[in-house]
């Protein structure tokens, strides 16, 4: 197999890619959301590109869905002693990555240079892309007003209704010459069962993302985030819905619309065929590392078939 490319967002993407991984090895580029970043505690924080990076590494606390397994918060427990704001924690040695990435940003290093060096340190063989070198912050419009994506996220619960999604500074983001090299070597380009609306929206977002995409001669090939027709993890069905989108693998088609050539749907998603895309029903349930080899497996499968 020669390229595969997994596009990411938080814990499904992630896990995908991590089976993947397995599979592919060193051929595998995750191109990752950068819409949640957020300026918190004095550093840039990266979820996606570091929960990637993370799941990659065997390093992530799989329990909580962020940070480093077994760490501690000395250093954030401290920050709150001191009067820091404490709604978004950073454990101590995310806190380490958090601090090289503002280090080497001030330095005047791209994103993509800085993120390939962190996983290459921690020993991921797969590269992980952000989506772009260029700042982009994913907004929420709510009832209050406009909300940063980890405050609406983590501060509010995402609780309040969302009016409006969107993406400040996208208009000046570009694909970078890493992701376009992978995308026009990939054999199989994969969508993540990430977040349609907020995870993958902001990646498909970046202008000429969509016509890389499109003049690639890999398929396109997405995984539904919905497990025996619920979203395991996050708010995914709300985005879905507050686009006037249905809250069913349904919804996702529609989302990817004009994006995907086919759709691994969960094979225990009561949802009925789509007939606007190509399918296959699959477990998508990634619980394990052998299930989510499993799942990687059957995607690429699917994906390099004459079905597709
Ligand atoms: N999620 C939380 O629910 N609470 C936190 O305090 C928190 C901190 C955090 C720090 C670093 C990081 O990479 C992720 C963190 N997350 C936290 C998760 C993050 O909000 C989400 O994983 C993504 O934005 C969704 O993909």
């Amino acid at each position: 197999m020669s390229g595969v490319v997994v596009l990411a967002g938080g814990t499904g993407g992630a896990k995908l890619a991590a089976g993947m991984q397995q599979v592919v090895g060193s051929q595998l580029t995750v191109i990752a959301n950068t819409g949640d970043d957020v300026e918190a505690l004095g550093v840039h924080v990266s979820p996606d590109p570091d929960l990637c990076t993370y799941w990659l590494a065997g390093q992530i606390d799989a329990e909580r869905g962020w940070g480093i397994a077994g760490d501690s918060f000395r250093v954030f427990e401290r920050m709150k002693e001191l009067g820091a704001p404490g709604w978004f924690g950073l454990s101590d040695l995310d806190l380490a990555t958090c601090l090289e990435r503002r280090r080497r940003l001030d330095a005047g290093d791209r994103l993509t240079a800085i993120q390939g060096d962190i996983a290459r340190a921690l020993g991921v063989e797969a590269a992980v892309l952000p989506m772009c070198d260029e700042p982009v912050r994913t907004r929420v419009r709510t009832p209050d007003g406009w909300r940063e994506f980890q405050e609406f996220l983590v501060h509010d619960g995402a609780a309040p209704p969302i009016e409006e999604v969107a993406l400040d500074g996208i208009e000046e983001a570009r694909p970078t010459p890493e992701i376009e090299t992978a995308l026009s070597n990939a054999e199989a380009i994969i969508v993540g069962p990430s977040n349609p609306m907020i995870s993958i929206g902001p990646i498909l977002a970046v202008p000429g993302m969509r016509e890389l995409l499109a003049a690639a001669r890999a398929p396109v090939v997405a995984v539904s985030p919905y497990v025996g027709g619920e979203v395991i993890k996050g708010p995914t069905g709300k985005f879905i819905s507050a686009a006037g989108h249905a809250d069913s693998v349904h919804g996702v088609i529609n989302v990817y619309a004009g994006v995907i050539d086919a759709i691994v749907i969960d094979a225990g998603d009561p949802a009925p065929d789509p007939e606007s895309v190509a399918s296959t029903r699959r477990p998508t349930l990634m619980s394990d590392a052998d299930a989510r080899t499993r799942v990687a497996h059957a995607v690429l499968d699917y994906a390099t078939s004459d079905g597709v």
